[in-house]
């Protein structure tokens, strides 16, 4: 497979500085190396140019925090996305979620014009479903799922040109951390979410199986990997770390199935801090679950 790598390195969304760092801690812990030992055809498009968040004066808009930043790089995030080939697996390294808002947006635009039907698999302890209004913080990167289903700031819902998710299209794994509104206007919209409990109980198998069944009409299937759905003891490096999260198996497993599904057509690694890190831990496991994904099999 053709696998193109692009680096979104921006923490403008998220409360602690450093994951900007992620795209350099990924590259760091051999990335490219690691899918070219697989088999793959590796290409480093670099990185989205992004804001400093010491040269923007207006941090605030509407309760949003550094809002127009983040709508630049994540439109530009969209605009290279789209423009790749519809056989290029592109693999997008955050940032912080709210890249995410263009990640996604570009590998539905690259389906179809004016975009198609993309399942979006939500991997993170949160469900990162907040308006400016439900918001406790403030902080885009609680938005970023909200926003790509036409809630929020117009200038967020936008970034599709009209297109937006489907809330039947999006299945979450590994919640464990809602806000109060949050989990109303998750439920009023419909979205599939797998919690902890969910994971203890049914076992990632069956979460697969379900997921891939809900998700069989896409035309695409793009997987959002925040390193906090990992447990803190696996990927430390992270700004908002939760406890009880997935294990280092889980998360291979589900990787592995979701490889042998042979569906997955994107995915973005984000959240990866490697200023909170042990060492490079984080992005060392987050290159095991991208290797996972792309066909890295035990025996
Ligand atoms: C919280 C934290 N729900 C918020 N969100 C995080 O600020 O909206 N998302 N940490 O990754
Ligand atoms: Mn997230
Ligand atoms: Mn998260
Ligand atoms: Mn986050």
């Amino acid at each position: 497979m053709n696998v193109a790598l692009l680096g979104i390195p921006m923490d403008l969304g998220a409360g602690r500085r450093g994951v900007d760092m992620g795209p350099s801690a990924l590259r760091n812990a051999h990335l490219a190396r690691a899918l070219r030992a697989l088999g793959h055809t590796v290409t480093d498009l670099g990185d989205v140019g992004v804001a400093l968040p010491e040269s923007v004066d207006k941090l605030t808009e509407g309760g949003l925090v550094f809002l127009t930043p983040i709508q630049e790089a994540c439109r530009a995030a969209a605009e290279r996305v789209a423009a790749l080939a519809p056989d290029v697996f592109p693999l997008t390294m955050g940032g912080d979620h709210s890249v995410s808002m263009g990640t996604v947006t570009g590998n539905a635009l690259r389906l179809a014009p004016g975009g198609g039907r993309l399942g979006l698999i939500w991997v993170d302890a949160h469900t990162d479903y907040n308006t400016p209004d439900s918001s406790p913080s403030g902080n885009i990167h609680g938005m970023p799922v909200a926003h790509l289903t036409g809630r929020g700031d117009t200038r967020l819902t936008g970034l599709g040109g009209g297109w937006h998710m489907r809330p039947e299209d999006i299945v979450m794994i590994g919640i464990r951390s809602v806000d109060t509104h949050e989990r109303e206007l998750l439920r009023e919209a419909g979205i599939k979410a797998y919690t902890m409990k969910d994971v203890d109980q049914l076992g990632i198998t069956r979460i697969h199986e379900e997921t891939l069944e809900r998700l069989s009409g896409v035309q695409g299937l793009h997987v959002s990997f925040d390193a906090d759905a990992l447990d803190p003891a696996v990927c430390p490096g992270v700004g908002t770390p939760v406890p009880g999260g997935l294990t280092y198996r889980e998360g291979h497993l589900l990787m592995e199935l979701l490889s042998e599904s042979g569906r997955v057509t994107s995915m973005d690694i984000v959240e990866v801090n490697p200023i909170l890190d042990t060492h490079n831990q984080t992005a060392e496991a987050m290159v095991g679950m991208a290797a996972s994904l792309l066909g890295q099999r035990i025996l």
